[in-house]
């Protein structure tokens, strides 16, 4: 018994919070908050992750959330050995430097400890098909 109650159970409360979740987008939310912005309420809003203020509410209608430059200082993310960071709208990646591929075969990663850059075969002067 106690078993089949606790789906239901869970059925509520997602149900509950995602009532909580509308009333946040009801006439209480601020109409002007700034591209790149969530309201918070009828005077506030707060800059998604990845954009700047981080941390600060923007309690007017000509503040701007500005997209973090993670590849530059004072973040500065590392990509390790043999990669560049490319910082994009909301975010980054590191990806490996040219002739440098990952172990996986993958294109991006996001910091130093998931770097596998290695040379390509074909910077070594292989071609294609000869290992
Ligand atoms: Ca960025």
């Amino acid at each position: 018994m106690a078993v089949s109650r606790r789906p239901v159970a869970l059925a509520l409360c997602v149900f509950l919070s995602l009532c909580r979740a509308g009333a946040q987008h009801g006439p209480a939310c601020a109409k002007w908050c700034p591209p790149n912005s969530v309201c918070v309420s009828g005077t506030a809003c707060r800059c998604k992750l990845g954009f700047s203020p981080p941390d600060k509410l923007i309690t007017s209608p000509t503040g701007t959330c500005d997209d973090i430059n993670e590849c530059a200082a004072p973040l500065k993310v590392s990509c390790g050995k043999f990669a560049d960071c490319e910082n994009t709208e909301g975010s980054y990646y590191c990806t490996c430097s040219p002739g440098y591929e990952l172990e996986s075969g993958g294109k991006n990663f996001s910091n130093e400890s998931e770097n596998t850059c290695r040379v390509t075969l074909q910077h070594l002067g292989f071609q294609k098909g000869q290992v």
